[in-house]
């Protein structure tokens, strides 16, 4: 180990840091206070949030129902806590998290403007090293990282993204500012959920909109609307019931598959079915589906089929339409970014659609964006092109266990868990939202409080036992790998591209499948964390 990395007297220590204060670091923050252990947060950002304290471009906001993404276990916040959209703006969750955080009194453990550049593991000590980019230093004896699953931003790897002498915005870095785009020429690259969402909500604002689109998402409409004080109160009655509801569901939405199969239904009645998950609120019209659309292949393409003919009927220009239309992947194999008035924009005279595909991008220039057929002027660059997803924000800080080892390194090639918690070679590191972790596969709130809890349970634990050292066990791993490899097969997920998959075209090394996250669902993730805690965390060893 280094004399820079090792523990010294310097060093601010703590019984546990925890890096990130967004929605899952807030709340293992809270835990741990209860608890009476001493921990700390360090947060990159200038303030709490995580992903609502960065993603401020214009449209953000959830995609799960507002009362199914705060926090369950607090009767005080349910009671106490309004919210005014069936899906929330990004302004709104961002307060809510600030309320949440006064409310448990967190605030004081965290400090801001505390990027982590290293851990590095002191064998002697157990504990962490923990430094900054701008030269603090922190020890704990245990490390928890609540980095987000989204959080590292990844830009086109296209030339000239530097000249650009107009403003350039990563969706992700979006200014705390307002940034004015009335009247505006604007370029967006990137059709995800989230250039989708920028997409619906600018197209009517500025004034010439080109979208650079290189593959199409399936969209479906978000159906939000305003929920008034009696609409709440009705909510806050029916908390226990939601609660309970997202416990049984996949992905710990409200919405679950429909115990039906595709052929069992008939024409009429799954037509009429499919029409009511296009016009409901939220992701219905993704997970609500009969059983079968999105693991085979016939109700697959049926259910795309309607889909693309929805796409049809709301573009007026039948070119635009089927471009807008993916042909290399079935409905739900990719996320399904959730729209409002997406398909509308390209029906305005100011919006054009290039698919890069036919006309390349060749670079930024000065001034705009070059293709292989034009060169067009923009005063503001978007770029939506998202994220090193799961394993990217790991990636940029060095982790290094024992014998020098690197987490970089031994998830090069895809990454390597157990329980998508804990990461042998690395004691005392707990990943609470890590690659194959069901927190990453879930709703994100309760996913995140259950596997808080459950880091919980594994921290009294050790404290009442007098553990000082955690480690996974290398064949409990290997296994629990290998379970995430196998339940990507019977998955159309695993037929998609996408960040699910472990794909981005931007990124060295990311081209090809990687296993990243837990696809049997929350209620067996739980049921297996549980068993495993249940036997004195069988696959871990203490010392
Ligand atoms: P996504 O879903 O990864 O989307 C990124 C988009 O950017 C996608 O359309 C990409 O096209 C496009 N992209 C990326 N690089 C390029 C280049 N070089 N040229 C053209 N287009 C490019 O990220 P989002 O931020 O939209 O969403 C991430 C998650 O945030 C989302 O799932 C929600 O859970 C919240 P591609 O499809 O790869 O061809």
């Amino acid at each position: 180990m280094s004399e820079a990395h090792s523990l010294d007297s310097s060093m601010e220590r703590h019984e546990m840091v925890i890096i990130g204060a967004g929605v899952c670091g807030i709340y293992m923050l809270h835990r741990m206070l209860e608890a009476g252990v001493d921990a700390v947060v360090l947060e990159a950002g200038s303030d709490l949030g995580g992903t609502w304290y960065w993603n401020r471009y214009p449209g953000a906001r959830f995609d799960s129902e507002s009362y199914t993404y705060g926090y369950s276990i607090d009767p005080e916040i349910l009671a106490e806590w309004n919210w005014s959209e069936h899906f929330a703006g990004q302004p709104e969750t961002l307060r809510y998290l600030n309320y949440v955080a006064e409310k448990w009194n967190v605030r004081e453990r965290m400090q801001f403007d505390c990027k982590v550049a290293s851990c590095v593991f002191d064998e002697d000590t157990n504990a962490w090293a923990v430094r900054t980019e701008d030269g603090r230093a922190f020890s704990g004896s245990l490390l928890v990282t609540a980095i987000g699953m989204l959080s590292a931003a990844t830009y086109p790897r296209i030339p000239g993204v530097e000249d650009f002498r107009g403003e350039a915005f990563h969706t992700y870095y979006w200014p705390q500012e307002p940034v004015d785009l009335d009247g505006k020429k604007v370029a967006v690259i990137g059709t995800g959920a989230t250039g989708v969402q920028v997409i619906g909500e600018i197209a009517d604002k500025v004034g010439e909109l080109v979208v650079y689109q290189r593959r199409p998402n399936w969209c479906a409409p978000l159906n939000n609307g305003p929920i008034d004080k009696a609409e709440m109160d009705r909510i806050r009655l029916r908390y226990d019931d939601i609660f309970q509801q997202l416990e049984k569901t996949p992905g710990s939405f409200l919405h679950g598959p429909d115990r039906r199969v595709f052929d069992e239904v008939p024409e009429e009645e799954r037509l009429a079915f499919w029409e009511d998950l296009y016009a409901s609120p939220g992701f219905g019209v993704w997970l609500g589906n009969f059983r079968d659309v999105l693991v085979e292949k016939e109700p697959n393409e049926a259910y795309s089929q309607f889909i693309a003919d929805k796409i049809r009927e709301r573009v007026k220009d039948p070119e635009v339409a089927e471009k807008l239309i993916p042909k290399d992947h079935g409905f739900g194999s990719r996320r399904v970014p959730m729209e409002t008035n997406y398909y509308e924009a390209y029906n305005r005279e100011n919006v054009q659609l290039v698919d890069v595909n036919e006309t390349p991008i060749e670079c930024v220039t000065e001034t705009g964006i070059r293709t292989s057929d034009q060169e067009r002027d923009f005063d503001v660059i978007i770029y939506a092109t998202g994220f090193d997803a799961i394993t990217g924000a790991f990636d940029r800080i060095e982790f290094q266990g024992l014998d020098g080892a690197t987490l970089r390194d031994k998830w090069f090639d895809g990454p390597v868990t157990y329980l998508g918690t804990q990461v042998s070679g690395f004691p005392n590191l707990i990943t609470l939202a890590g690659p194959q972790s069901g927190s990453v596969s879930s709703n994100f709130p309760p996913g995140i409080e259950f596997v808080v809890d459950w880091a919980t349970r594994l921290v009294t634990y050790m404290r009442d036992h007098g553990y000082k050292r955690v480690i996974a066990d290398k064949e409990a791993e290997a296994l629990w790998t290998q379970e995430i490899k196998e339940s990507y097969k019977g998955s159309l997920l695993s037929t998609a591209k996408s960040w699910f998959t472990g794909y981005n075209s931007n990124v060295d090394g990311h081209d090809k499948m990687r296993y990243m996250i837990y696809l049997l669902g929350a209620p067996k993730y739980r049921e297996r964390l549980n068993a495993v805690a249940d036997d004195d965390f069988e696959g871990l060893h203490f010392d």
